[in-house]
C-alpha cells in the first residue's frame, strides 16, 4: 500500500526499534507471563505512549494512521507489547483527553504520554461484558466524593497501572444513561488487584481483576457529566477497535513473513516447498487478506483523523483483521508443517495471541452487530 512519506518513514523507525529491542524479549516474556516494564520506558522515550494526544499534553500529537502503524509494527514482533500499548494509549490516554476537563487532562496525561506511567481502563464486569450498560459497579456521591464498590474483570493492564479509568453506575434506575466514568489512582484506599489472570496467549500483557471496597474518590474525578459514563465508552470503544484491529494485522503480517521466509528456504522433493502450487495458494491468499485488512484498517484511521463517522469502519477494520489473522495464522503453521507445531519457534505464539484479537474490546459477535446497526439505521 501506498503511504505519505512520513508514515513509510515513521514505520521504518518504529520497525527498527521493535526488531532490536522488543523482539528478543517476546518468547521470554510470553514464558514467564513477564511485564516488560522498560519495554514502556523505552517506548515512552519514544513517544508511543502518548500518540493519540497533543503536545502540550505531553503527547506526539500523531495522525491515527501513525498510531495504527504502530500498533502493527510492535505486534508483529510481539502481540503483547501491541496490546498493552493500545490498551494504554486507545483505552486509558484517549478518553482522558476527550472528556477530561483541562485540569485532569494536565494531571493525569503527561505521566501516561511520556511512559512514565502506565494506564488501564476497566469497564468488563463478570456480567457486563458485550452488554456494557449492563454495569454493576455503584458510585455513590457522599458530600466532595464519590463511594465506589464492584469488581471488573479483563482488565488490560490492571495489575500493572498507575492511572485507570473505571465505570460505575451512579443511577441505579436509568439503565445505560445511569453509568459514569472515574479516574481512580493506584494506591487509593480499597482499590485492590485482584486474580491475575494465566492466558492462552498475550502471555507478556497484564490482565487482572479489580476489586472496588468503599474506594473513595474525589468527586472532581468524574469524568464529564454524571450518565455521560455509556456513551463515552463507545465512543472510546470505536478508536479502541482500531487498535486491536491493527494488533492483528501485526500479528497477521508476522506470521506471513516467517512462513514465506520459510517456504523458500525448505526443500521437499528436491525443491523449495514455494514451488507447489499447494504453498502458492496459500501464500497469495494470505498476502490478499492482510492486504485488504490494511486496506480497512487505514480506512477507518483516514475517517477518523477527517473527524468523520467511523463506528461501522473501525468495527469491520477490527472484525476481518482479526478473522483473517487467525486464519492467516493458521495457514503459516501449516506451511510449517511439524516446526509450526513446537514451542521452540514463534509461530505457535502467533497462533495463541492472535485469538485474542476475536474477543477483545467486543467479540467479532459484537462487531457485527456494530455493523448491522450501522446499515439498518
Ligand atoms: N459512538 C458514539 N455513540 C454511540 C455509539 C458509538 N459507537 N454507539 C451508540 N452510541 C450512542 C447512541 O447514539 C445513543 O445515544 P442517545 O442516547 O443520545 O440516543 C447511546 O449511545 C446509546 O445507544 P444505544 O441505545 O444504541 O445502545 P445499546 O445499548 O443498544 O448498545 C451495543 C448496544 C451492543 C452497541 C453496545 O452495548 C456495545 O457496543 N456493546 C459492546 C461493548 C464491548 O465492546 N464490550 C467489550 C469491552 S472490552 S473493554
Amino acid at each position: 500500500m501506498i503511504l505519505e512519506e512520513k508514515h513509510e518513514n515513521f514505520r521504518k523507525k518504529i520497525k527498527e526499534f521493535a526488531e532490536r529491542y522488543i523482539e528478543p524479549k517476546a518468547k521470554e516474556i510470553d514464558e514467564e507471563q513477564k511485564f516488560p516494564y522498560d519495554n514502556f520506558k523505552k517506548l515512552g522515550e519514544l513517544g508511543i505512549m502518548g500518540m493519540v494526544v497533543p503536545e502540550e499534553y505531553g503527547g506526539t500529537g500523531d495522525d491515527m494512521i501513525s498510531y495504527a502503524i504502530a500498533v502493527e509494527e510492535l505486534s508483529r514482533v510481539c502481540g503483547s507489547t501491541g496490546i498493552t500499548v493500545a490498551a494504554h494509549n486507545s483505552l486509558a490516554v484517549y478518553p482522558l483527553y476527550l472528556f477530561g476537563t483541562e485540569e485532569q487532562k494536565k494531571k493525569y496525561i503527561p505521566p501516561l504520554a511520556k511512559g512514565k506511567k502506565i494506564g488501564a481502563f476497566g469497564l468488563t464486569e463478570t456480567e457486563a461484558g458485550s452488554d456494557a450498560g449492563a454495569t454493576k459497579s455503584t458510585a455513590k456521591l457522599i458530600g466532595d466524593y464519590y463511594l465506589i464498590n464492584g469488581s471488573k474483570c479483563f482488565i488490560t493492564n490492571a495489575s500493572v497501572a498507575d492511572i485507570m479509568v473505571i465505570t460505575a453506575r451512579t443511577a441505579p434506575t436509568k439503565g445505560s444513561k445511569g453509568i459514569s466514568n472515574f479516574i481512580l489512582e493506584k494506591g487509593m484506599p480499597g482499590l485492590n488487584v485482584g486474580k491475575k489472570e494465566n492466558k492462552m496467549g498475550l502471555r507478556g500483557s497484564d490482565t487482572a481483576e479489580l476489586v472496588l471496597e468503599n474506594v473513595k474518590v474525589p468527586k472532581e474525578n468524574l469524568l464529564g457529566k454524571e450518565g455521560d459514563g455509556f456513551k463515552q465508552f463507545l465512543i472510546t470503544l470505536d478508536g479502541g477497535r482500531v487498535s486491536i484491529g491493527a494488533m492483528a494485522l501485526g500479528i497477521a503480517q508476522g506470521a506471513y513473513d516467517m512462513a514465506l521466509r520459510y517456504a523458500k528456504e525448505r526443500i521437499q522433493f528436491e525443491k523449495p516447498i514455494s514451488s507447489f502450487q499447494a504453498i502458492q495458494w496459500k501464500l497469495a491468499d494470505m498476502a490478499t487478506k492482510i492486504e485488504a485488512a490494511r486496506h480497512l484498517i487505514y480506512y477507518a484511521c483516514r475517517l477518523k483523523d477527517k473527524n468523520r463517522p467511523y463506528i461501522k469502519e473501525s468495527a469491520m477494520a477490527k472484525l476481518y483483521a482479526s478473522e483473517i489473522g487467525r486464519w492467516v495464522c493458521y495457514q503459516a503453521i501449516q506451511i510449517f508443517g511439524g516446526y509450526g507445531y513446537l514451542r521452540e519457534y514463534p509461530l505457535e505464539r502467533y497462533f495463541r495471541d492472535i485469538k485474542l484479537c476475536e474477543i477483545g474490546e467486543g467479540t467479532s459477535e459484537i462487531q457485527r452487530i456494530v455493523i448491522a446497526r450501522e446499515i439498518l439505521k
